[in-house]
């Protein structure tokens, strides 16, 4: 038995932030309902295409395990449809623009009247307030929640980041909001809406930084690279490059082959359990007791030159070896990754993280599986849907309807034309 077992879900979602939620719910077990434009769907199906005439990997790395069905929900016939749905399922998770829900006619009252035990769970840019009504992709949320301005280096322009933490990131809140609402709903019968905002939560992934900015009243933040340098601070929270974030300092630094191989560098931590190790690693003995080097604290002005040093040493070994030779001395390294390697690399296919799927229009495609393991749920990563795949079946066995039923709602145009049979 899966965890979320039994549950339905109707996924009104489309581009990135919510796909990545419902993807992780269908995961988890939950049947996931796609509804789709007829004959365009997701515009991602459509986006970055790589195959011709396949969907993209951007819609189908995004919408794995769930069932598409094709519905105009402004059509008449497609409101009946809608209404059915609700009805049937238990969630309704939606990040149309602002306002897109209520002019179709599904207001939160009106949902709730239709099912008063679903969970509506919406993603919008921005929460109440002067910005609701604005429209949002990841990089203004990478901007608005306080990640841009402090990634990057000091001296150079805000930088957004690869990983996806306004849209993924958001994704995943609200999942966490899902699940939590279907537990209360387990002791009260009811159901309730539940809000992520884009910006909430990339702040909430950088709240270490608004810590700082809070710090800054009380001296300068003595960890970042600056203080070192003797550059003052501003008023606002500083970019401070590749710096550890914590206590615990720490820089990219350059591995054998940097001069061919843009990824051959690696993390390098100095934390304070483990000094003299690296000082031994690096053949600086002495610097384990020497004045001015002995103490965390009093490394922290000379950070530049104690990672010029070991970066004369990593520049010595691979990034593989820095790691072969540290780990064993729990001095915390890491090697940059480039996406080729990570797409290589046979252990994660054995713990499920990357996956080889197959698909009818574009063949095998690797992608990420679901990053978080149950024991007793585990997720087995099946296909995306093709547009309107399940039309006739979701129908048929979600909505009972019979076959006159069927042909009287595809004669009114509200699903398109429904695929005769799934295709395997
Ligand atoms: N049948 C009929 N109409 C449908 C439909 C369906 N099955 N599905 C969607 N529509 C309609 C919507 O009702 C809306 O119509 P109105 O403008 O008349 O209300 C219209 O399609 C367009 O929807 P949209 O405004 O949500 O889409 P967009 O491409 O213009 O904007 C986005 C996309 C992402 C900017 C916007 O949806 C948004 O801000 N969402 C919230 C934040 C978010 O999730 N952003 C992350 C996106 S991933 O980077």
């Amino acid at each position: 038995m899966k965890a979320l077992e039994g549950v339905k879900v109707l996924d009104f979602t489309h581009v990135q932030s919510g796909p990545t939620c419902t993807q992780l719910l269908a995961w988890f077990g939950a049947d996931v309902l796609k509804v789709e434009r007829p004959g365009e769907g997701d515009a991602t199906r459509k986006q970055l295409i790589d195959v011709p005439g396949a969907d993209s990997l951007y819609f189908t790395m995004l919408n794995h395990n769930k069932r598409s069905i094709e519905l105009n929900s402004k059509n008449e016939t497609g409101k009946e449809v809608l209404t059915r749905l609700i009805q049937e399922c238990d969630v309704l998770v939606e990040n149309f623009a602002p306002g897109a829900l209520d002019r179709m006619g599904f207001t939160w009252e009106r949902i709730q009247e239709i099912n008063p035990r679903i969970i509506l769970a919406s993603i919008k840019g921005f929460g109440p307030g002067k910005y609701e009504d604005c429209k949002v992709y990841e990089n203004i949320a990478q901007c608005a929640g306080g990640s841009a301005s402090t990634t990057g280096f000091r001296d150079g322009p805000p930088l957004v980041t690869g990983a996806q933490i306004g849209d993924s990131g958001t994704g995943l809140h609200l999942c966490l909001g899902i699940v939590t609402a279907l537990f209360q709903r387990e002791k009260s019968g009811r159901g309730q809406k539940v809000s992520a905002a884009m910006q909430d939560s990339v702040l909430n992934l950088a709240r270490v930084k608004l810590r700082d900015q809070q710090r800054l009243a009380h001296g300068p933040l003595r960890e970042y690279s600056q203080f070192g340098e003797g550059i003052p601070f501003g008023e606002a929270t500083p970019r401070a490059g590749n710096d550890s974030g914590g206590g615990q300092p720490g820089r990219i630094l350059r591995c054998k082959g940097w001069e061919q191989d843009p990824n051959a560098y690696t993390y390098f931590i100095i934390q304070a359990a483990i000094w003299e190790k690296v000082c031994d690693v690096i053949g600086e003995p002495d610097w384990k007791t020497a004045p001015g080097f002995g103490k965390p604290g009093e490394r922290l002005d000379k950070l530049n030159l104690i990672f010029e040093r070991i970066e004369q040493w990593t520049m010595s070994k691979t990034k593989f070896e820095v790691m072969d030779t540290c780990n064993p001395h729990d001095i915390p390294v890491g090697p940059i990754l480039s996406m080729k390697e990570i797409s290589e690399d046979e252990g994660l296919y054995a713990t499920g993280t990357l996956v080889r799927v197959d698909h009818p229009e574009r063949g095998e495609y690797i992608t990420v599986g679901c990053p978080v393991k149950l024991s007793d749920s585990p997720a087995v990563v099946k296909r995306s849907p093709l547009l309107g795949e399940h039309t006739a079946e979701i129908l048929a066995d979600v909505l009972g309807y019979s076959p006159a039923d069927i042909e009287r709602v595809i004669a009114s145009g509200a699903v398109g034309t429904p695929k005769a049979a799934a295709v395997k």
